[in-house]
Formats: structure tokens, C-alpha cells, sequence
């Protein structure tokens, strides 16, 4: 059975069918057209939909050799697995163009997508390799996005409207210039959540995505993993006047100047228990700021991060950043500012520690439970951060900080550690909320248990001797056990011994 061209292939204009659809009695939203069962082809389809119609797409591959094309209308695009492929195209017009010519209508239309594949587009000068969207409400649903590439927003590109992007897969798309995959300017209001970028590279900023002068911006949940660019390897802002970044995971993302993860420029940004492991710029490996760039970061947990300057936050000029009941336990020194930066971090867990602006740091090793994961790579979704028991960083953050009920796991946040002596700050409060962004449940003996490295867990064997060699050997972070932190040097590997023996029970 052959699947190259799949079932819809055909690209005859179906005038009889198409008619038919003129003079049936449409009335806009309620206008549904089923390809190919009404409309043979997509593109007749998309043409004589109606003001708000819903075009359902029967699952199947469909490839597109010119890209289809939507004014002045809202539009719904609905399946339960289509792939669109644009393999085919002559130009280099991406697959899908939707635009209002009145940006300043006071509504503008929707498109609404859900339920696609969208691969293989390609876009050049203004137009994106997958969507783009001008002064359009663009809202995508459970979208793939594969190998798509365009100058810039490789898969989708809005300027004006505004873009809301849930549940979706953004994998291996790319650009020239900003946004890899999403490429976001002059918007009202961009949502990502619950979303996955993978393996997306910009040539500029941005290597999954970049928005330029948007009011608003929130990322919430998900991940991005792999992601590269010159500046941002995961995230690029640009005049953002409020960009929050929830609960996101970023693993293993690139930069080769400014933010691994997150290059926040002349931006108002908000990170709350996000966790970044893995990722690495020449400053700033997990975020860097710059031109006038505020951030507070709060609950977040990071490690074996690396740049040249700050492996986790680096504070450009005339920038600020302000730390509370974070994590900061990266490869080298976590933190770093231009002269006329400023930072200032609090009730945190600090490799190294911290002496600028702030007070209730500890340079203690976190105790993380098993930060490299299962897989031993750093940077993967199986990386676990939560804490150990008799972590530093147990009932030591500020309440008065606190970001929610519920911790990055969904748990109670403040919860007592009755076996932990309480270090944090209380807001009148009698619990103490956890540093981190996960918070400790149970109680915890009276010492930690350093050596256990490697599987299995209920015993201390030579594979957590193998375990901690290798570790040593790369001067990871989880090989920094005992003081002086920041380096792994012979007392690492004495305490390591001293546990080991003791059976650390
Ligand atoms: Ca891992
Ligand atoms: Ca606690
Ligand atoms: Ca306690």
C-alpha cells in the first residue's frame, strides 16, 4: 500500500463541487466543510470557506504545492492527524497565509488550527515555512511542526494579532535570522503552553522562540530541549513588556553569545520554578539579560549549566535580576553582572556562594535527588531535582516569596521538614516554604547520604564507586560533596570515602 502521495492527492479544481458550496445556504460559524467528502481539495476548501467556517480535514497526507491562503476571514482547520507536507512547493511561500489588511479592527479575526502535522515548509523573505499570520488572532492546538524553515519563524511567524500555542511539538524547524521555530512581533498577547521544542536552531535569536515588542508573553509548562542560537538558545525577548515563564523545562540548549535558555533584552520577565540543566552560552547559560532587562526568578532549580561568565544568570548593563529560593547549582560560578548590572539573590542554594546584594544564600551542596537522571545526561527529561533528605535547602526559603499552593510536582508547597531545623524566612508563617521548585515531603533523618550515586539504591557498591570516578573525571557538580564548592577537588573524594564507609545510615 502505498502512502508516498496519500489518499487526497488530487488536485482538480472539483468546479461542480465548489460551486455547490457557493450556493448552499453557509452561514459562517456555522459552516462546516469536510475535505475531501464536500470539497475534494484543500485549497478550494480554504477559498470558499465562509467567515468563521470549520474546515475537517479527513486524517491522510496532503501535499501542498502552493500555500493556502485566507483574508480578511476567520477560519477553523480542525483534524485528527492530517499532515500537511510542503515538500513540494515551488516557491518559497510556506504553506499557510492568513491576514487582516485593518490591523486597527477591533476584531480582528481567528484562526484557529488543531489537530495537525505540519512538515517540510519552507519560507523566505516575509513569510514563515509553516504559518504566517498578519494582524490575525492565530491560535494552534496539538500541532506538529517538523523541519520547517523560513528567513524567520521556521514554523510559524505572526506580526500584529496575536499567537496562543497549546500543546504542541516544534521539532527540527529553523531560521536565518530570529525564531528557529516561532516567531512572534509586535503582539498583543503570546501564550506557549504545554508545549515541546526540540532540536530548533536560529541563525540569530531565539533558537525555538523569539517575540519582538509584545505586551504580554507567557511560557508555561513544557519543555525545550536542544535548541540553538547566537543569542537565546531556547528563548529570545525583545521589548517585552511582561514575559512570564512558568514551570518550562529547558535542557541542553545553546547559545553562542547570551542565554542558553533565555536571552531576555530590554524585557520585564517573570521565572517561576522552571528548571534548567545543561545549558550553555558564552554568558549567561541558563538566562541572560541586557539593554535595560528586569527579571525575577523565583523557585527555580538549575544544574550543570556553563558559560564563560554566570553558568546560570548573567546580569548585563543597566540590567537587574533578582533571585528568591533558588537553586543555583550549575557547573562553575553561578551568577554574574556587567558593572552596571545589578543583581540580587536571596534564601538561595549558591555553588560557591554569593557576597553582592542579598542575604540567606547557602553554599551547601543541594542534595538533589538524582540530578543527571537515569540516563546520566544532563539536560533530559528524566533529570530529577527534587530534594534528598537533609537538603540545604529544606524549609530555608522566604514565604514571603512563595509563587503558589502547589509546588512543580502539583504538591503542597509549604510543607515542615520535622527533621530540619528551619533557616528561612517566615512572613508570620510556621512552616517554611522549600528552595527550589520542588518542596520536600517527609521527614528527614539526621544526615544525608552523599555516596549513593548509582543504582541499586538500597546499597552502596562498587557501582556507586564507578559512578562517582566518572563523575569526578568530568568535575560534574554531583562529584562537589563537601566545601570548598565550586570545584572538585581530594576533599570531594574524602567525603566520598567517609560515606561510603559509614554505609551513610
Ligand atoms: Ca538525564
Ligand atoms: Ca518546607
Ligand atoms: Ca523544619
Amino acid at each position: 500500500m502505498s502512502t508516498m502521495f496519500g489518499p487526497f492527492r488530487l488536485v482538480s479544481p472539483v468546479l461542480a463541487v465548489v460551486a455547490g458550496i457557493f450556493s448552499a445556504p453557509l452561514a459562517g460559524a456555522e459552516a462546516i466543510l469536510r475535505v475531501p467528502e464536500d470539497v475534494a481539495d484543500l485549497h478550494d476548501a480554504v477559498a470558499v470557506a465562509p467567515d468563521g467556517a470549520t474546515i475537517e480535514l479527513a486524517v491522510g497526507e496532503y501535499r501542498l504545492s502552493r500555500p493556502l491562503v485566507v483574508r480578511n476571514r476567520s477560519l477553523n482547520v480542525v483534524s485528527e492527524g492530517a499532515v500537511l507536507d510542503g515538500a513540494d512547493a515551488g516557491a518559497q511561500d510556506g504553506m499557510f497565509v492568513a491576514a487582516c489588511d485593518d490591523s486597527a479592527s477591533d476584531a480582528l479575526p481567528s484562526i484557529n488550527f488543531s489537530g495537525l502535522t505540519l512538515r517540510h515548509g519552507t519560507g523566505a523573505s516575509s513569510r514563515s515555512g509553516g504559518i504566517t499570520a498578519t494582524n490575525v488572532r492565530l491560535s494552534l492546538n496539538g500541532l506538529r511542526f517538523e523541519a520547517c524553515h523560513a528567513d524567520e519563524g521556521g514554523a510559524v511567524r505572526t506580526v500584529g494579532g496575536s499567537l496562543s500555542v497549546s500543546g504542541c511539538v516544534f521539532s527540527r524547524c529553523s531560521s536565518d535570522g530570529d525564531g528557529g521555530a516561532v516567531s512572534a512581533a509586535r503582539a498583543t498577547d503570546v501564550r506557549i503552553g504545554g508545549s515541546t521544542f526540540v532540536e530548533n536552531r536560529a541563525g540569530r535569536a531565539g533558537g525555538a522562540v523569539s517575540v519582538a515588542d509584545a505586551d504580554r508573553m507567557s511560557i508555561s509548562g513544557g519543555a525545550m530541549e536542544l535548541n540553538e542560537a547566537e543569542d537565546g538558545g531556547a528563548v529570545a525577548s525583545l521589548r517585552c513588556e511582561a514575559l512570564t515563564v512558568r514551570r518550562t523545562r529547558f535542557g541542553r540548549n545553546a547559545a553562542e553569545n547570551g542565554g542558553g535558555a533565555v536571552s531576555a533584552s530590554d524585557t520585564a520577565m517573570e521565572m517561576t520554578e522552571a528548571i534548567l540543566t545543561g545549558n550553555r552560552a558564552k554568558a549567561g547559560g541558563g538566562v541572560a539579560l541586557t539593554d535595560g532587562g528586569a527579571a525575577s526568578i523565583v523557585a527555580c532549580s538549575t544544574y550543570g549549566n556553563d558559560a564563560g561568565k554566570g553558568s546560570d544568570v548573567f546580569v548585563g548593563e543597566a540590567s537587574i535580576a533578582d533571585a528568591t529560593n533558588c537553586v543555583l547549582w550549575p557547573n562553575g560560578s553561578p551568577l554574574a553582572a556587567a558593572p552596571s548590572g545589578v543583581l540580587r539573590v536571596s534564601n538561595s542554594v549558591v555553588r560557591g556562594g554569593w557576597t553582592g546584594y542579598g542575604e540567606h544564600n547557602v553554599d551547601d551542596n543541594p542534595l538533589y535527588e538524582r540530578p543527571a537522571g537515569r540516563d546520566g545526561v544532563i539536560g533530559t527529561a528524566d533529570d530529577d531535582l527534587r530534594l534528598r533528605e537533609a537538603s540545604p535547602a529544606i524549609d530555608a526559603g522566604d514565604n514571603t516569596a512563595n509563587v503558589g499552593g502547589s509546588d512543580r510536582a502539583g504538591r503542597e508547597r509549604v510543607v515542615d521538614d520535622r527533621g530540619v531545623v528551619d533557616s528561612g524566612v517566615g512572613g508570620g508563617r510556621v512552616w517554611m516554604v522549600d528552595i527550589g521548585a520542588y518542596e520536600r515531603h517527609g521527614r528527614s533523618g539526621m544526615s544525608p547520604c552523599l555516596a549513593n550515586l548509582a543504582a541499586p539504591d538500597d546499597r552502596f557498591d562498587h557501582a556507586d564507586t564507578l559512578a562517582f570516578a566518572r563523575l569526578v573525571a568530568a568535575e560534574a557538580p554531583e562529584a562537589d560533596l563537601a566545601p570548598p564548592f565550586g570545584r572538585v577537588d581530594i576533599a570531594d573524594v574524602t567525603a566520598f570515602l567517609s560515606e561510603f564507609t559509614r554505609g551513610c545510615k
